[in-house]
């Protein structure tokens, strides 16, 4: 299927996105959020695939929601279309997904990169919540996530100010999981996705599950949370395979990929 604002492949078994508004530097507008959700629901349902990598281009990732399409909305426009709320579909979807960020990752485009699992990073990238430049505030996550990820200090200063931050300092404050030359970026990426796509499905859809049990609950609830699913995944096949594989020093063949 073709689409007007991505470019979609399958790796493997890995699926991969790349958004694609070259002119606008891949502003996220609402055809690319409908065609994204679509792409999505797709490899959801596809159990060719294990893992999904979303990534932009050299210059940006996304630099942010499109300011353009944005500028006419009033208030009751905005809350009767529930702006910015559709955006949840992309963070609810269950299989491993990473961002592969290079260039400008701006307000709406940070916040999608957030919503991935983990962020790798060109050396090129560039962080921000530019949103108050604007007379607005971050709104698909911004203030949530980067206080999650970053704590309140840096969260601040980033929302308040609309500063910038790079690469380096995205790795130091634990925004980012790894950052490589841009050349390698793609490779890297791809690489973690296929490796975590080998694994059995069910045990990284969980793995993904229990983690973000940890940024929504207290510690007792995510703790019992995490006993459940790990309780759970001794009634997978795979885990009597993976043990067995262990056990007999052979590789492992996971039955649900
Ligand atoms: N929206 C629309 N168009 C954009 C956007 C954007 N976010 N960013 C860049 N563009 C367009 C520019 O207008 C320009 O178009 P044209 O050639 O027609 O004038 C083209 O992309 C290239 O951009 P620049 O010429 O500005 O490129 P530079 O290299 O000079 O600058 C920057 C790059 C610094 C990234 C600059 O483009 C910039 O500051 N962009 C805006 C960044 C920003 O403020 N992002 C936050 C947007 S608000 C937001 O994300 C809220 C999210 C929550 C709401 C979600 C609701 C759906």
């Amino acid at each position: 299927m073709a689409y007007e604002t991505l470019l979609v492949e399958t790796r493997g078994r890995v699926g991969l996105v790349t958004l694609n508004r070259p002119q606008a530097l891949n502003a996220l507008n609402r055809q690319l959020l409908d065609e994204l959700k679509g792409v999505l629901a797709g490899f959801a349902a596809d159990a060719g695939i294990g893992a999904v990598v979303i990534t932009g281009s050299e210059k940006a990732f996304a630099a942010g929601a499109d300011i353009k399409e944005m500028q006419p909305y009033g208030f009751a426009d905005a809350v009767v279309e529930d702006l910015a709320a559709g955006w949840d579909d992309v963070a609810a979807f269950r299989k491993p997904m990473i961002a592969a960020v290079s260039g400008f990752a701006l307000g709406g485009g940070c916040e999608l990169a957030m919503m991935c699992d983990f962020i790798i990073a060109s050396e090129t990238a560039k962080f921000g919540q530019p949103e108050i430049t604007l007379g607005i505030i971050p709104g698909m996550g911004g203030t949530q996530r980067l206080t999650r990820a970053l704590g309140k200090a840096k969260t601040m200063d980033l929302v308040l100010t609309g500063r910038m931050m790079d690469a380096a300092e995205a790795e130091r404050s634990g925004l980012v999981a790894r950052v490589v030359a841009p050349e390698k970026l793609l490779d890297e990426a791809l690489a973690a996705a296929e490796k975590i796509a080998g694994f059995s499905l069910p045990s990284t859809m969980m793995a993904k599950e229990a983690v973000n049990r940890a940024y929504e609950t207290v510690l007792s609830e995510g703790m019992r949370a995490e006993r459940r699913l790990f309780h759970a995944l001794f009634a997978t096949e795979d885990q009597k395979e993976g043990m067995a594989a262990f056990v007999e020093k052979r590789k492992p063949a996971f039955k649900h990929r």
